[in-house]
């Protein structure tokens, strides 16, 4: 394990909606996640529909991966992100992959490999989540996986999953 920060790094954020117009959460996550103090955003993916990972009674999910330049470290990141899914509205009810309104999972940060109590990155099941995969691919497509290996691999290795881009 090895973590540390200061330093700026480049860091991927994966979104995930399906509750409330998710594509109107989307949007709006991304404007806070760019206003955050110490965060500039570098690109953001075209939104996908996807098909929910999880409990099925829930709605489809909309998903998109933004990558970002941050001089924050990890844990001050993931509080900002927190932060932002609860002015949005998240309410945690205890159920695992449960529906919601905002879910924002930092996916890498740099080329750190983290495992703490409250943040594990790259962020677990990354490489098999389609939602994740193809998003990451379309604006990093040289990407390097820390500890997993290129973004085009393991795109190659996951199927779409009922995956559609939306614009
Ligand atoms: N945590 C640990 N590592 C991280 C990280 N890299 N980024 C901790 C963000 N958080 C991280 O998260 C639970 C705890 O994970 C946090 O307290 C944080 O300290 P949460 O957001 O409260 O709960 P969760 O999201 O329900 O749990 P989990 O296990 O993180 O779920 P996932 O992996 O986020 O999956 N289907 C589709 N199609 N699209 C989706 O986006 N998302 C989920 C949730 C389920 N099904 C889905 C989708
Ligand atoms: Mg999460």
């Amino acid at each position: 394990m090895k973590y540390s920060s200061c330093a700026t790094v480049i860091a991927y954020i994966g979104l995930g909606s399906n509750l409330a117009e998710p594509v109107a959460q989307i949007k709006a996550a991304r404007t806070a996640i760019a206003s955050i103090t110490g965060v500039r955003e570098l690109a953001f993916s075209s939104l996908y529909h996807s098909l929910p990972m999880g409990p099925q009674d829930q709605p489809d999910y909309v998903n998109a991966v933004m990558s970002i330049s941050t001089d924050l470290s990890p844990l001050d990141l993931l509080h900002s992100l927190q932060h932002i899914e609860n002015n949005q509205g998240r309410v945690r009810k205890g159920e695992r992959w449960g529906a919601r309104t905002l879910d924002l999972d930092i996916l890498i940060y740099g080329d750190q490999e983290i495992d703490l109590p409250d943040l594990t990155v790259p962020h677990i099941g990354l490489d098999e989540r389609s939602f994740v995969l193809y998003p990451l691919f379309e604006i990093a497509p040289q990407l390097f996986v820390p500890g997993k290996g290129p973004i085009a691999e393991l795109v190659a290795k996951c199927p779409l999953s009922g995956l559609r881009r939306m614009d």
